[in-house]
């Protein structure tokens, strides 16, 4: 039943509480009969083994749980994402938000926004998913719900309905006001919090409370004539009303219901739970997802219906010993059923599913269908990457692919002997496969392998899991900066290609314009020589030759960006022109073109998030600043200090380690690419 399912994402900065709230979430819907906590190192949801060493969430997991919003109702099914909030990961929270139809952005009480949260809220306003917000941590000193929600409002530009209050703070902290049924309620700590006790609103609370639950009404009556009159008319507004207005102002993203709690104390999880049944859509109620006809050359709109055509999106590839490859699928139209064949409608392929799990975290069952709306682990596909559309061979239609940003860090990897070089190059295809941000790429001269991420800890997950989990010997350099080559003048060339191979002659000859791009349009290729005398299958060896130039960079190797490539010319004889020599000939002739074209170096420039506590906040500052930084704006709050900058990578090594020692350990950054830009020595 569609309406009965939720999927849904919790996300937000590092350390908020997502993961410790999703193991309540599992515990009193019944899925777990213990409570994981990430302290311990035993959470059901951080299930890889240096996730538990580190007490981070580095891989976004699923499940799926039940909850009965009212006593003998039918079950709600909620399919959960639990995402990483480090921003060396946000590739995972990415990739989670295309698929979801709503999210849970969690705040820690004492910090607020945090710069991570900016940008997951960014993200998910790309993908217009609506959300829920709670504030996590009110047990914390220094905890404060009214200062968080105006945080949210002055940075996410959100505007924030408290549905409840909090009674109490720190370690004082009781429970919450519940406003829309205006009693209060407290969590019972000796059975875990599973028995809520509510009771009538304190007298002392009374006016706070008032006031608001009448800020809460005013809100509604914003966008609710139903509210507005009974609010005009005196009557009171029953809670089922409020509720049911407040779903069509959220699910328009009017407004951003929010939540108290401290999840580590077993506080306001439950509540949480009837908000994401309540407010959160359903597959079927959200924007129907986009796809392009391939063969119409149209762009179409995919409902959610069972009964349709197969159409669903491959968005996580997980690889598993036993299994193989997991490819996790939401599916957008129709049913898929165990044994069917699956088209992969990019790549023209068909394959087989032969089996489709529901996952339970690293945990599975068997399903005998996954239809659309849902969520599920199809087996047996081993062609489908991240991003493909998997759906029916008379209908090939593709969705809207995913983007991830650029790896902008390396470091060169090599095998401790010579017969592990093989082994090594597979495991690193498994794990490039798995994670669309990191690459692997073989220096032409030394041949020395060397891997990119998005950051030192990315790389260092990886590099722990290499050496620890597939048992490889490996030496492993120093980070670097993966740099990028482009051009900068407008070159046109010529030219001529041609070997005798196995007695046969294969000549080439084409002309080329090589031009540069402004900054962040990417590479593109462009084909102006059409002719009908020339198979088509000459344009497609021209065009696999260019790409492959693109890769393998200019002078330095290192790939390509922002270069534009025209074919204006192309001789062809059929006795001799192959499909060989036009691949060849493209590809010495990007490389010469380009090297003409004056290359540059382009470097990765970060944005830095800093946020310090006052006292530090000028040694923070010329920090940055020694390292090639600019201070792009500042901003001051009661606690803390928050910088926002821009630095080139290369200068950012081991910044975490510099910034302890002169913060006492107190200021904390994110840092995130930001653009390319040409190398100088700032
Ligand atoms: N005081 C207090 N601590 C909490 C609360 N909730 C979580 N924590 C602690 O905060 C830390 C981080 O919790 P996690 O649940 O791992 O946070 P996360 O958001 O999943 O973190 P990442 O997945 O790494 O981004 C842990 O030490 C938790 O015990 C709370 O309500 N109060
Ligand atoms: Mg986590």
């Amino acid at each position: 039943m569609l309406k009965s399912m939720r999927n849904i994402g919790i996300m937000a900065h590092i350390d908020a509480g997502k993961t410790t709230t999703t193991e309540r979430i599992l515990y009193y819907t019944g899925k777990s009969h213990r409570i994981g906590e990430v302290d311990d190192g035993e959470a059901i949801m951080d299930w890889m083994e240096q996730e538990q060493e580190r007490g981070i969430t580095i891989q976004s997991a699923a499940t799926t749980t039940y909850w009965k919003r009212a006593e003998g109702g039918t079950p709600y099914q909620i399919n959960i994402i639990d995402t990483p909030g480090h921003v060396d990961f946000t590739a995972e929270v990415e990739r989670s938000l295309r698929v979801l139809d709503g999210a849970v952005a969690i705040f820690d009480a004492v910090r607020g926004v945090e710069p991570q949260t900016e940008t997951v809220w960014h993200q998910a306003e790309r993908y217009k998913v609506p959300c829920i917000g709670y504030v996590n941590k009110m047990d914390r000193v220094g905890a404060d719900f009214f200062q968080v929600l105006e945080d949210v409002q002055a940075k996410l530009g959100a505007i924030t309905a408290a549905l409840q209050i909090p009674i109490g703070k720190e370690s004082g902290f009781e429970g919450v006001i519940d406003l829309i049924d205006m009693r209060e309620i407290r969590w019972d700590s000796s059975n875990d919090g599973e028995a809520m006790m509510y009771s009538p609103i304190a007298p002392e609370r009374a006016a706070l409370a008032a006031e608001w639950r009448d800020k809460l009404i005013d809100l509604l009556s914003n966008t609710s004539e139903a509210i507005t009159d009974l609010y005009l008319s005196g009557e009171a507004i029953p809670p089922e009303l409020i509720r049911q207005e407040l779903r069509k102002a959220v699910l328009n993203r009017d407004l951003l219901p929010m939540l108290a709690g401290a999840s580590r104390r077993n506080m306001g999880v439950q509540p949480l739970i009837d908000a994401v049944v309540d407010y959160l859509p359903a597959p079927d109620e959200v924007a129907p997802a986009l796809g392009h006809n391939l063969k119409k050359e149209e762009d179409v709109a995919v409902p959610c219906d069972p009964a349709g055509t197969p159409l669903g999106l491959v968005f996580k590839i997980q690889n598993d010993r036993e299994a193989g490859s997991l490819c996790y699928v939401r599916m957008y139209s129709g049913a898929i059923k165990p044994g069917a064949v699956i088209y992969n409608v990019g790549k023209k392929k068909r394959e087989r599913a032969n089996r489709i799990l529901r996952m339970h975290s690293n945990k599975s069952e068997p399903l005998d269908e996954l239809s659309a709306g849902d969520i599920g682990v199809v087996i047996g596909m081993k062609l489908a990457q991240t991003g493909d559309t998997v759906g029916s061979e008379g209908w090939p239609v593709v969705l809207e692919t995913m983007q991830f940003p650029e790896p902008v860090i390396s470091v060169s990897i090599e095998p401790k002997t010579m017969s592990e070089q093989e082994k090594l190059k597979e495991i690193l295809a498994l794990l490039a496969k798995e994670d669309p941000t990191f690459t692997t790429r073989e220096n032409d001269e030394t041949g020395q392998l060397i891997i990119s991420g998005m950051g030192e800890l990315h790389l260092d997950v990886l590099k722990t899991r290499i050496l620890k989990e597939y048992n490889v010997g490996a030496k492993v350099g120093n980070p670097q900066v993966t740099y990028r080559e482009s051009v900068s003048k407008i070159v046109e060339h010529t030219e001529t290609f041609s070997k005798v191979l196995a007695g046969k002659e294969n000549t080439a000859t084409l002309t080329l314009k090589v031009e540069p791009l402004p900054r962040g349009s990417g590479n593109r290729y462009t084909c102006a020589a059409r002719n009908k005398a020339v198979p088509e299958a000459i344009y497609d060896a021209v065009e696999r030759g260019i790409t492959g130039a693109f890769a393998s960079g200019i002078v330095l190797g290192y790939p390509c960006i922002d270069v534009g490539i025209t074919l204006t010319d192309l001789k062809y004889s059929e006795l001799t022109g192959t499909e060989f020599a036009y691949e060849a000939c493209a590809s010495l002739g990007a490389d010469e073109a380009c090297r003409t074209a004056e290359p540059i170096l382009l470097e990765p420039i970060m944005a830095v998030d800093l946020v310090s506590p006052k006292e530090f906040v000028g040694e923070v500052i010329s920090l940055v600043t020694q390292r090639g930084g600019q201070v792009m704006s500042m901003d001051s709050k009661v606690a803390a200090d928050e910088v926002k900058a821009q630095a080139p990578m290369a200068k950012m090594f081991g910044f975490m380690t510099a910034l302890r020692s002169v913060s006492q350990g107190r200021a904390t950054f994110t840092m995130v690419f930001s653009h390319f830009e040409k190398k100088s020595d700032r």
